[in-house]
């Protein structure tokens, strides 16, 4: 009736009811945080777009099974909505395959069911009332015969409105699907269905390698690390920090050409130049981050094991098995937490620290961040350490907890009153703020350290300063070379991926290391500091602070920094001085015959280059495989 009048059909009624009904849901149920108007676009068109392309796929059916179809595409696609509506209510998050499988999630849910549905909610269920209504009534009225022209007509626009969304979603979330960084992006951008079908496919392939992998991968790969990572020897320093607390922060996009520099005549970090002299300060350490960026840096951190090359290993392997620091410093009495005040499913972060044995996340919600106190990402970094001490002052000790900034992440806003300096004045806006969203942590490092002193914390403390990832991508290379006065080449680029490293004990003295060192380093490094005796793990990285110790830090893309060379993009660079070894300028047009310099033999990169391959590669397969299984840490 309804539609007979409107003269609609069926399909397009049920798309737009259900479309709608998905809209009110993302809108005012799923806290979707929208930041401007593209995505506002994006969260409305996504819902008819998914509902029609389904609905849609009516019109290839016989009249009568048209109504059966729509019927239950209707019913089924909101019992889909209904479980996430009840599951968000418990979760504020998406249900994910593995989650939906995980035994504790469920038992958690179960309890609480009831709890989680309310009356009111029959009235999602009111539209399909109406197209049960419709379907069976009208049946004869509204079923029709669809020429193959408009069914083709149909597919058409369907296909075109999908294609149309993930343009609009990519243009939105550059490289949504291969960074999968967060559900709540994945929803907002191509709605609740499509990201269910993302999901289920990211989850089979990652079972499908998995299911290949039986263990016998792992003696090659031991026996490497056997040979070309681990050393027996022990520092002075093993020990020295045994039954400490441990604080580690990590510091958002700070990169190392801000240490002692300075900009407009000022220096832009002062308190982290005056801690070299009270720390070690690792001058030469590099970030070894890909896509997963911050999370990245965890990974790396926590395991050392390389990320993957695409995607966020949080994400794609957040249920694998690990040996990360977190449980091993659990089991050796240390209480683990994470303080970072954004969303807790942000880099799938809530799932993969339970999985390697946080005790406790503070995530957003642990903190009181209003419209004053934050800005860009969320809470600003200065009122994050303020309002994490309580709780820093009640867990018990020894801990390990990892804090988390967020103020300088790009774009790196801050509000007038904030700044203490003055922008930069290039062609990079980005650049620009930089500075002094660097310097803002930069002084809410300070109070932090402050506050850990007046709490008493400071005393039985290490504190661990780490800069996630760069900053200032090589988009900015103009910029970039403006402020550093020299033209950035690709071997600058590598050079400008090291991050600061800070391990500070209070009472020892401070000392500058110039080895080149990178995140892969820190797990063995602190655990030797903590005194725990780990001698089965697998490793890429070795303590910092032995002599024998593995030559040289890989980077995700396959360059590498070796205390002589630097190698990229298929160049061979003298480290101190940045001259190209090979291939050798003159030669590089001419047709190198087998003698000439420039065959591979004369690369004296090769060597290091080849094992990089293969221990990026021997990390990736622990990683795929879930190798970690089939390997026991406690023998011997
Ligand atoms: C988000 C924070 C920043 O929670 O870790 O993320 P990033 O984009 O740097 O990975
Ligand atoms: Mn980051």
């Amino acid at each position: 009736m309804l539609s007979k009048r409107f003269n609609i059909p069926l399909y397009i009624l049920a798309s737009i009811l259900f479309g709608v009904k998905t809209y009110i849901l993302y809108r005012f149920v799923f806290n979707i945080s929208l930041d401007n108007m593209m995505q506002e676009l994006i969260l409305f068109i996504n819902p008819f777009v998914s509902a029609f392309l389904v609905f849609a796929i009516s019109v290839w059916l016989s009249p009568k099974r048209q109504m059966t179809f729509i019927r239950y595409t209707s019913l089924i696609g909101t019992l889909v909505l209904y479980f996430n509506l009840v599951f968000y209510r418990n979760f504020a998050d998406f249900i994910t395959i593995p989650v939906l499988f995980q035994g504790s999630n469920a038992a958690d849910l179960g309890s609480s069911v009831l709890s989680l549905i309310h009356v009111p909610d029959l009235l999602f269920f009111l539209d399909v009332v109406i197209i049960w209504y419709l379907s069976k009534r009208q049946a004869p009225a509204m079923s029709v015969a669809y020429k193959k022209r408009n069914r083709v007509m149909a597919l058409t626009v369907s296909l075109l409105l999908l294609a149309g969304n993930f343009i609009l979603a990519e243009i939105e979330r550059p490289q949504l699907f291969q960074r999968t960084f967060d559900r709540e992006y994945l929803v907002k951008n191509i709605g609740v269905f499509n990201y269910h079908i993302y999901d289920i496919a990211l989850h089979s392939k990652t079972k499908a390698q998995r299911v290949f992998a039986d263990g016998n991968e792992m003696p090659e790969i031991e026996s490497y690390v056997e040979e070309n990572v681990k050393s027996d020897d022990k520092s002075d320093l093993f020990g020295i920090a045994e039954g400490k607390n441990l604080i580690f922060v990590s510091m958002e996009s700070l990169q190392s050409f801000v240490i002692n520099n300075t900009l407009h005549g000022e220096e832009i970090t002062p308190f982290l130049n005056d801690l070299i002299g009270e720390s070690f300060y690792f001058e030469n350490f590099y970030h070894q981050t890909a896509q997963g960026k911050t999370s990245d840096s965890e990974f790396l951190v926590e395991n050392s094991l390389y990320p993957l090359p695409r995607g966020a290993v949080f994400f794609t392997h957040g249920q694998n098995e690990y040996n990360a620091m977190p449980e091993l410093l659990g089991e050796a009495g240390y209480y683990t937490s994470v303080f970072h005040a954004n969303n807790k499913s942000f880099w799938n972060r809530d799932v993969m620290y339970d999985n390697i044995g946080y005790d406790e996340f503070y995530d957003v919600d642990s903190y009181q961040v209003t419209e004053e106190n934050s800005i860009g990402w969320g809470l600003k970094d200065k009122p994050f350490f303020e309002q994490s001490l309580k709780y820093l002052q009640s867990i018990p000790q020894p801990f390990y907890s990892k804090f988390i900034t967020l103020t300088n992440h790009y774009p790196f806003d801050l509000s007038e009153e904030d700044a203490t300096l003055d922008k930069y004045d290039s062609n990079s806006k980005t650049l620009n703020q930089y500075f002094q969203t660097v310097r803002y942590m930069d002084e809410s490092l300070k109070d932090f350290f402050d506050q850990l002193k007046t709490s008493g914390l400071y005393e039985d403390s290490i504190i661990v300063l780490m800069g996630d990832h760069y900053g200032i991508s090589d988009f900015h290379n103009k910029a970039m070379g403006m402020y550093l006065d020299k033209e950035i080449t690709p071997y600058d680029e590598v050079q400008l991926q090291r991050v600061p490293f800070f391990i500070h004990i209070p009472g020892e003295e401070g000392k500058v290391i110039s080895k080149v060192s990178g995140q892969i380093d820190v797990k063995p490094t602190l655990l030797h500091l903590l005194g725990i005796e780990n001698s089965n793990d697998i490793t890429f990285g070795t303590d910092l602070f032995t002599e024998d110790r593995k030559d040289f830090i890989a980077l995700r893309d396959g360059s590498f920094i070796s205390e002589e060379y630097i190698y990229t993009e298929e160049k061979c660079y003298d480290r101190q001085s940045g001259e190209v070894l090979y291939p050798l300028e003159e030669e590089a047009d001419s047709t190198a015959s087998e003698e000439s310099s420039n065959n591979e033999e004369a690369n004296m990169c090769t060597p290091i280059k080849d094992k990089v391959e293969k221990e990026l590669n021997y990390s990736d397969q622990i990683i795929y495989g879930d190798l970690f299984r089939f390997y026991n840490f406690d023998k011997k």
